[in-house]
């Protein structure tokens, strides 16, 4: 019974904290095949118990079973599990290279790689991904080169940002990968814009907005969902829940909700929670998404229930605010050893390849990683020219800047 009188604030706390034993116990984890897969077309009043679930395809002897399997051929696997090796890879370098002085800055995916590695691959050219920082296997799943990124990282001459973005935050029209914006939520809004003005023009392509766990508790994540679910935006609503934002845990921004999949069902929207540590998973859910918005059915929210396994970025120390040992504990394991596992068991690979594949691909970051610092890093050789800085923003230049230019004496 409420007790009246006197009245207490409520703050969430995570089940543990540092020096304590990680407990995942309140994570309800579904077996992989149980929950259905309705028709695209589905109402969504009927779905409802989706946003509470979590769809698994990988079960715990590595076997892909239920209704979401299937999708995806052996070599198209195999080129996924490469991918996710690239990044990692990727990550590792590049994480080395900040401890190094050669960059002020940099995020890594550690357990996350099977998000955005396997969303890409449910995308069709000229569709476009709102992505925030932790989105870097779009860019890896798509081709892009590994050395246009390491020179945006380094700020060098080649960097194809000129040095006006903060390392990481890459930008390819090309490849769907719309410029990063470090002001996290943003990406909510103009997703669902370009959505609507992709349909407002009649044209094929969709949108895909992404944001983590934390950033969902900003009110521009809250808009967009008004605007998606009133238009019937041909947009993807991706949140990822890796547990944390920086040093706050999951429970503060999700409030009361549940699931932040269970955000949506107030708008109406089609919600589903997906293993985010499972390639096929994610995949098939994320293909399934990007045929609702394709045919007209509106926008679908996807959360991808995931662990940020290393620090928030290179400024942050995770030891201060959760167990050292908390990523062993996560229940939903290694995205990377999942899949390696799966092709196992199908027979297409062995632990030997993969350790060959893993040298390969370490020599091939490494020849990238050389390629890029011929161009400088942060202190050390090329850099853009100050000129840039006035460069690609206006058509024409507004006679402020023209002045400032010419003070700079460039
Ligand atoms: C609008 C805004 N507020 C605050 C920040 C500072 N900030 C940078 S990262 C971050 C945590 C975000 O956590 P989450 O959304 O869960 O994403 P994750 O880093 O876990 O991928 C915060 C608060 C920001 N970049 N933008
Ligand atoms: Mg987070």
């Amino acid at each position: 019974m409420a007790d009246a009188g006197m009245l207490r604030f409520h703050v969430p706390e995570p089940e543990v904290r540092p020096g304590g034993a990680p407990d995942f116990s309140n994570v309800t984890i579904a077996e992989a095949g149980s929950v259905p897969r309705p028709e695209i077309s589905v109402d969504p009043r009927t779905i409802r118990d989706m946003a509470f679930s979590i769809i698994r395809v990988l079960n715990r002897n590595g076997e892909a079973v239920g209704p979401w399997a299937g999708l995806l051929s052996s070599d198209e696997l195999l080129e996924g599990l490469r991918h996710m090796m690239t990044l990692r890879t990727f990550d590792a370098r590049m994480q080395m290279a900040q401890r190094q002085g050669k960059t002020s800055f940099y995020m890594q995916h550690l357990g996350e790689e099977a998000v955005s590695c396997a969303f890409r691959k449910a995308l069709a050219p000229g569709d476009m991904n709102f992505p925030t920082y932790r989105q870097a296997g779009l860019l890896i799943a798509d081709g892009y080169p590994m050395v246009t990124m390491m020179n945006q990282i380094y700020s060098n001459e080649a960097d194809p940002l000129k040095g006006r973005q903060l390392p990481i935050m890459y930008s390819s029209k090309e490849h769907g990968f719309f410029s990063i914006s470090g002001n996290l939520a943003t990406q909510y809004i103009q997703a669902v814009g370009w959505a609507m003005a992709s349909a407002i023009s009649n044209d094929s392509k969709i949108a895909a907005a992404w944001i983590g766990d934390g950033s969902t508790a900003e009110s521009d994540f809250h808009s967009a969902l008004v605007f998606a679910s009133t238009y019937k935006a041909p947009v993807v609503l991706n949140v990822v829940n890796n547990q944390w934002a920086i040093s706050t845990f999951q429970g503060i921004a999700r409030g009361g909700s549940g699931t932040f999949a269970a955000r949506g069902l107030g708008f109406g929207i089609p919600s589903l929670r997906v293993d985010g540590n499972d390639y096929l998973a994610v995949h098939a859910v994320a293909k399934w998404a990007a045929e609702r918005a394709r045919g007209n059915l509106g926008p679908t929210l996807v959360e991808y229930v995931t662990y940020r396994a290393g620090a928030h970025s290179s400024s942050d120390d995770p030891s201060a605010y959760r167990p050292k040992t908390e990523s062993d504990a996560w229940p939903l394991g290694d995205p990377i050893v999942r899949l390696k596992n799966h092709l196992i068991g199908l027979g297409v690979w062995s632990d030997e390849r993969h350790a060959q594949a893993e040298a390969e691909i370490l020599d091939t970051v490494i020849a990238a990683q050389k390629e890029a610092e011929s161009h400088g890093t942060l202190h050390a050789g090329g850099k853009p020219s100050t000129r840039d800085m006035f460069e690609g923003l206006y058509a024409e230049m507004p006679p402020h800047l023209r002045r400032q230019r010419q003070q700079a004496g460039v």
